[in-house]
């Protein structure tokens, strides 16, 4: 089925732990990033591991290999189960999240085009098939692709297979849940969530709408 992935980030670290307890019945992982990460530290990926789903680092790791290699040992060694990198960087760059992810029996995931408007510029099309492709030369666990264009995941799917295919832009960013849901391993949502009165009900919502979605 296809997963519900709450992308949190909120820059309070109590609300943060607050939110991620309520929706955790409904979700299959946590995915924090910088506004998170820079406001609390690292350390609370231990905080939030109390609730017992595996936790992805987005920092869409972009640099030289030693200093991705460094980057995914912190992250792991911080309780982490997963770490986004960016494609861009090259095969080596890549490997060196790949490995590191490795190491500690972790995944590593690759953005091959990214969902805003302005990513169309430079990634799409034809860039982000060779990042998929790279990708999967690289042995990553898997893509990010952008929940806000099916017609790319589409694309992008024969070069991956069965690799998986994470997909952030539904909600807040105007992606179709409906219509990404059948097309991916698990869909990334944030503020939809975060931002909503009962951020609960909503991530049950989304839940169930998963469960019936969820052909693949
Ligand atoms: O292409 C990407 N688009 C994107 O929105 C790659 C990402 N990693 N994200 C992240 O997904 C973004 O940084 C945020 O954490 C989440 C989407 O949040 P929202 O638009 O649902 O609030």
């Amino acid at each position: 089925m296809t997963e519900l992935i709450l992308a949190l980030d909120v820059t309070d670290p109590l609300t943060a732990l607050e939110i991620a307890e309520a929706c955790a019945p409904y979700l299959d992982r946590i995915k924090l990033g910088y506004p998170l990460i820079l406001a609390a530290g690292l350390g609370i990926a231990r905080d939030l591991a109390t609730f017992g789903l595996p936790l992805i680092a987005d920092f869409k790791v972009a640099d030289i290999p030693n200093t991705n290699r460094l980057i995914a040992e912190q992250v792991f060694t911080h309780g982490f189960d997963a770490i986004i990198c960016q494609g861009f960087v090259g095969r080596d760059a890549i490997e060196a999240c790949v490995d590191g992810a490795r190491a500690y029996g972790g995944e590593c995931y690759v953005v091959t085009e990214m969902s805003h408007p302005g990513a169309t510029r430079f990634f799409s099309p034809g860039i982000a098939e060779r990042l998929a492709e790279l990708a999967v030369e690289c042995r990553a666990d898997g893509i990010i692709a952008p929940g806000t264009r099916p017609e790319r995941i589409k694309a992008l799917r024969p070069i991956v297979r069965s690799r998986r295919i994470l997909s952030p832009g539904i909600g807040a960013q105007g992606g179709d849940l409906a219509r990404v849901a059948p097309l991916v391993d698990g869909v990334i949502v944030g503020r939809t969530i975060y931002e909503a009165r009962d951020p609960a009900s909503v991530a049950a919502d989304f839940a169930a709408s998963l469960a019936a979605l969820s052909g693949r």
